[in-house]
């Protein structure tokens, strides 16, 4: 996969460098460009930002400047890939689409990614409505908080991609078994993990993990996985297919609603949202009469 970013700090990348990353480019399959934008400014102080139109706080990133840069870009890339390759432009921003794991699926299929991290209060808008009559123009959140530009969430996006790549991660860990990935344990979040010594600090690893028993390691990281995600993301729960659960996850499901209505204490640090959509996600799921059998 080729990766090209433009960015006025393209030495904010040199993490990429380094680990799964460095190593995918090692082996060629990530193939990553860095550009400074300001090699596409013309004037003496190398401006690329601009007073808002409508008056406003902040300064805007100028169009003319990202637009020679992005032509550029795409001409380099056209030189691999052919006269009419496009990539897939990518601009980082709190206002775009949640960047999602199935979102990482999705780009890791794509063979050209461009990315577009701005500064200041963002890029002038017409960018991305010029390249979006061209090519696959997406605007994207890596989440619901404000950052001061949008470098950082190009290096979440490249590592969330890259290591989907075949060959980048080694087969100790399959992509099939990432929390949000398609597939049984999805949208669960991971459960607690343990290494040695059995005991820190008084401290035990839970016996089912000594045991060796592997049916009932299973089960237990399933059930644990399920209470971390009723506790921690309860929607996540409500959005599981129901056919995907057993009788033994409905009645884990239903005990941890009752555990919660004994030990109201246990709620103590639970925020009004969480309370009631751990109601929600237990109604949705009341054992039906066969689980209650035994
Ligand atoms: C790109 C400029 C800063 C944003 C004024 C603060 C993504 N999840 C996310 N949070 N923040 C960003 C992001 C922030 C950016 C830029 C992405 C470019 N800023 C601006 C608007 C308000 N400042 C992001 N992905």
């Amino acid at each position: 996969m080729r990766v090209d970013i433009i960015s006025i700090f393209p030495e904010y990348f040199a993490p990429l460098d380094v680990s799964l990353m460095g190593k995918a480019r090692e082996r060629g399959i990530l193939d990553i460009h860095l550009h400074q934008l300001r090699d596409w400014t013309h004037d003496v102080h190398k401006s690329v930002d601009d007073t808002p139109y409508g008056g406003g706080p902040g300064m805007v990133m100028k169009p003319e400047v990202w637009g020679e840069a992005v032509d550029a870009v795409i001409e380099d890339g056209r030189a691999v890939f052919g006269k009419d390759a496009l990539p897939r432009l990518i601009v980082p921003t709190p206002s775009g689409r949640p960047f999602t794991q199935k979102v990482a699926l999705e780009y890791a299929e794509e063979p050209w990614l461009l990315f577009a991290p701005a500064r200041y209060e963002g890029i002038d808008s017409r960018v991305v409505a010029e390249y979006g009559e061209r090519l696959r123009a997406d605007e994207v959140s890596i989440g619901d908080y404000v950052l001061a530009g949008g470098e950082a969430a190009v290096l979440v996006m490249v590592e969330a991609v890259g290591r989907l790549l075949p060959g980048v991660l080694g087969n100790a860990r399959s992509v099939a078994d990432d929390s949000f990935a398609p597939g049984a344990m999805a949208n669960l979040l991971e459960g607690p993990v343990y290494t040695k010594p059995p005991v820190w600090r008084g401290h035990e690893v839970p016996e089912v993990l000594l045991s060796g028993h592997h049916g009932r390691i299973a089960r237990w990281r399933r059930d644990e996985a399920l209470r971390r995600t009723l506790a921690r993301r309860p929607e996540l729960v409500a959005r599981l297919d129901r056919d995907g659960l057993d009788k033994h996850d409905r009645r884990v499901i239903e005990e941890f609603g009752e555990r919660r209505e004994e030990r109201p204490e246990e709620r103590a640090g639970e925020r009004p949202e969480e309370r009631r959509s751990a109601a929600a996600s237990r109604t949705s799921f009341r054992a039906a009469p066969e689980d209650m059998a035994d």
